[in-house]
């Protein structure tokens, strides 16, 4: 049997529904703590997702509700520190789950002795708890993690995959990366990654071509499990060396 050497996972959308009831109340008690007049419903939340990183999330917004720049990016500063504390602290108490067949994928790639990393835009304040609680006693310690505080660009910029690669001292040919979004699957294919996408809630509706498998669930029939993701990379590894013979044969045609 064929298996990654590592799996990357995103965490919000993939290893979490964090979106719509985590990091969504957490920005709109950040609002009003600093009087500012936005409030987002779920429906512009799912839409504004395609701005990853809450601070630029916040900034593009006041943007386009006509703030100048410079003050736009001042208050969505100030509004994000507030917010990044608040949802900290719900990520510290616990209460928030994994996706259903997260944690039994986590640990059959444990079990075939596979890497387990996390790549994430989110910050590191919030995100490492939040790790820790949904995959942490089975995952054992994290093999790498990267957080936005770690990047100068974020997804569907690749540079948080390609330090996760340097991290892990390992090519991309070898490991696969899971997620959940637009962004994120754009980020991981530039990186060079087969990569899964399982859907989630708010990124239903992202294009997700290019991706080496969609799905709605980890669990299910069959299961995402450290086998299936060893037949994408071997599938994946056969496709690119048919395309190389077959470019070879037309230039020597
Ligand atoms: C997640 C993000 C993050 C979170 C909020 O994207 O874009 O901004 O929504 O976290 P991905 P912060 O799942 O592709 O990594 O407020 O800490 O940015
Ligand atoms: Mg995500």
């Amino acid at each position: 049997m064929s298996l990654p050497a590592a799996v990357l996972f995103d965490v919000d959308g993939t290893l979490a529904e964090t979106e719509r009831d985590g990091h969504r109340p957490a920005f709109n008690r950040a609002f009003a703590e600093h009087g500012v007049d936005l409030h987002w419903d779920p429906e512009h939340y799912a839409r504004l997702l395609a701005v990853t990183g809450g601070r630029q999330r916040i900034a593009a917004d006041l943007r386009r509700r006509g703030r100048p720049g410079d003050e736009a990016d001042r208050v969505a500063a100030a509004v994000h520190r507030s917010k990044t504390a608040l949802f900290a602290e719900h990520a510290r108490s616990g209460s928030i789950p994994a996706r259903p067949g997260v944690r039994t994928l986590v640990a059959d790639l444990r079990r075939h002795g596979v890497r387990v990393g996390v790549v994430t835009t989110g910050r590191r304040e919030w995100a490492e708890p939040l790790v820790g609680h949904l995959i942490g006693d089975v995952a054992g310690r994290i093999d790498v993690a990267v957080y936005g505080d770690d990047v100068t660009a974020f997804k569907p910029d690749p540079q948080c995959y390609r330090l996760a690669l340097r991290r892990l001292g390992m090519p991309a040919s070898c490991v696969v990366a899971v997620e959940d979004s637009g962004p994120g699957l754009r980020a991981a294919l530039a990186a060079r990654l087969v990569t899964v996408v399982v859907r989630s809630e708010p990124t239903a509706g992202h294009d997700v071509r290019g991706a080496a498998l969609v799905r709605h669930a980890f669990d299910g029939d069959p299961p995402l499990d450290a086998a299936l993701l060893g037949a994408l990379l071997a599938r994946a590894e056969y496709q690119r060396t048919a395309a190389r013979r077959s470019s070879c044969r037309r230039s020597s045609a």
